[in-house]
């Protein structure tokens, strides 16, 4: 049935991302969900080019197969500005509660309009009005609404990748109260969890513009748009079979050793220096001559130009070296942490050997490494998920170990639970995560929110205000 909707659709898809891949066929999550459903489709995927000298109007085509790559240019300034600036040191920071990390610059925001523009009227040139338009994330906040503003009445998109803001988050914001305005533009906002819902949801009953209409449905100055979650998924067939086929790297470690494994990008909103505190907690408390569990932490750096990320990465190794300088044995290193970026084959077969993973973000918009391990693990003899309540993935996956990163003390309770835990009970709380991992795949949640964007009624004209 849903193939057969997705036949009916006329028009091509047009896709916004910040990035678009480089390869033929692009391997990891999303980048691959967005290229099968482009393949089905048919249509276009538009990102940021390279930064030059000077920024140009309209796109430029990239070469590509089955459906048209594009990309749209940038200055080196506005990637200052748009990109490390107001997206990465203004967005990201207060979508994840930290707007004790924000650094608030004018011209930043200037940049970020700037460019959301310049896609408005590049995307204004080549769009026909059947087709489907899809903004992706955060640095696309304003898209929708400059492409109202030039006339675009095609039915248009964003799915929000990160966690919606608290109405108090967004106080510190410059532009919060325009942040009601941008939504409404879209016909569809998909969000990742229903905490984000309930969050937007706050945010927007505050405008006098807004009023809800229940069901996820909103009416902004007479114009209907809706405000849904659709928690992201993972290919999680394919990467459990990678999982079982890949060797799993050499690890020096006795093959029945405990492991624990934690594999974030480096970022504050990951709790990396919480959970290092947290399995410093468990070495603390546990007895002398019991196991000797290592924790591997494969944190490659990102954003490395922004400051917030140079301070990150110092403080975790201090953690990692004064935890290790406190427990460490000739023979033993409890905690390992590896910088460097590790191939996804070597990757999925860790995840196959690891007992327990450690995924304890404070703030998380879902968090596919959770969804990851569950996939690869051997359903006959399952390691345990320690999730943080703070991961959007939480709200699907409460048969995991629950905690509280705060509190290190429930930290270091987990990790004694989840090594003694039982076969039988690792056993049920695998099956249970399992089974919402394979069903709300990557397939289904492209499936569902394309099948949803496409069946929004006809643009209506905004309302002009009273
Ligand atoms: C955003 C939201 C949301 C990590 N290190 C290596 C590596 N990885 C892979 C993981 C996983 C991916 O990167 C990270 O995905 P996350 O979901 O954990 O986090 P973000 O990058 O912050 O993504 C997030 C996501 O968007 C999707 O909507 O879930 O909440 O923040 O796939 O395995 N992959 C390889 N080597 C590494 O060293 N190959």
């Amino acid at each position: 049935e849903a193939d057969a909707e997705a036949q009916e659709k006329p028009g091509r898809l047009i896709v916004i991302s910040n990035r678009i891949p480089t390869d033929e066929v692009p391997a990891g999550g999303l980048v691959y969900a967005i290229h099968e459903a482009l393949n089905d489709i048919g249509g276009l995927w538009i990102g940021a080019g390279t930064p030059s000298d000077e920024a140009q109007e309209g796109l430029t085509e990239v070469k590509s197969e089955a459906y048209d790559k594009a990309t749209f240019s940038l200055s080196r300034t506005e990637y200052d500005r748009y990109y490390l600036g107001y997206s990465n040191s203004v967005l990201w920071p207060l979508f994840h509660h930290r707007a004790d990390l924000l650094s608030v610059y004018e011209r930043d925001f200037e940049a970020y309009r700037e460019v959301n523009r310049r896609v408005a009227r590049a995307v204004a040139e080549i769009a026909r009005p059947d087709d489907m338009i899809w903004i992706q994330d955060y640095h696309f906040l304003m898209l929708a609404r400059e492409m109202r503003d030039l006339g675009l009445k095609n039915r248009i998109g964003l799915f929000l990748h990160i966690p919606f803001p608290n109405a108090s988050d967004i106080l510190a914001l410059p532009q919060g109260p325009q942040i009601a305005n941008w939504l409404a533009a879209h016909d569809l906002v998909g969000l990742q969890t229903q905490r984000d819902v309930a969050a937007a949801r706050e945010t927007l009953r505050r405008d006098p513009d807004c009023e809800a209409m229940g069901n996820g449905n909103w009416l902004f100055r007479g114009r209907e748009f809706a405000v849904l979650s659709f928690p992201i998924g993972i290919d999680a067939e394919e990467f459990a079979r990678k999982a079982a086929e890949s060797p799993v790297p050499e690890l020096q470690l006795s093959p029945d050793a405990p492991l624990l494994l934690g594999v974030d990008r480096l970022d504050y909103s990951k709790g990396l220096v919480h959970r290092f505190r947290g399995f410093g907690a468990y070495l603390e408390q546990r007895s002398q001559h019991g196991t000797r569990p290592t924790f591997l932490q494969i944190a490659p750096v990102s954003r490395e130009d922004v400051s917030a990320y140079q301070d990150i990465r110092e403080e975790l190794e201090r953690a990692a070296g004064s935890i290790n300088g406190a427990y460490a044995d000739l023979d033993w290193t409890p905690i390992r942490y590896v910088r460097r970026h590790v191939a996804r084959e070597r990757l999925a077969a860790l995840f196959r050997r690891a007992n327990v993973a450690l995924v304890t973000p404070l703030a998380d918009g879902m968090n596919l490494v959770a969804k990851e391990f569950v996939a690869a693990q051997n359903p006959d003899d399952p390691g345990v998920l320690i999730l943080s309540h703070f991961a959007g993935a939480a709200e699907q996956m409460q048969a995991a170990l629950m905690v509280n990163p705060f509190d290190h003390g429930n930290f270091a309770h987990a990790i004694d639970r989840a090594l003694h835990m039982s076969l039988a009970e690792r056993q049920d709380r695998h099956a249970s995560l399992r089974e919402n991992v394979f069903k709300q795949d990557i397939a289904w949640w492209t499936r569902t929110y394309l099948n949803r964007l496409s069946r929004v009624p006809a643009y209506q004209e905004d309302r002009p205000r009273d």
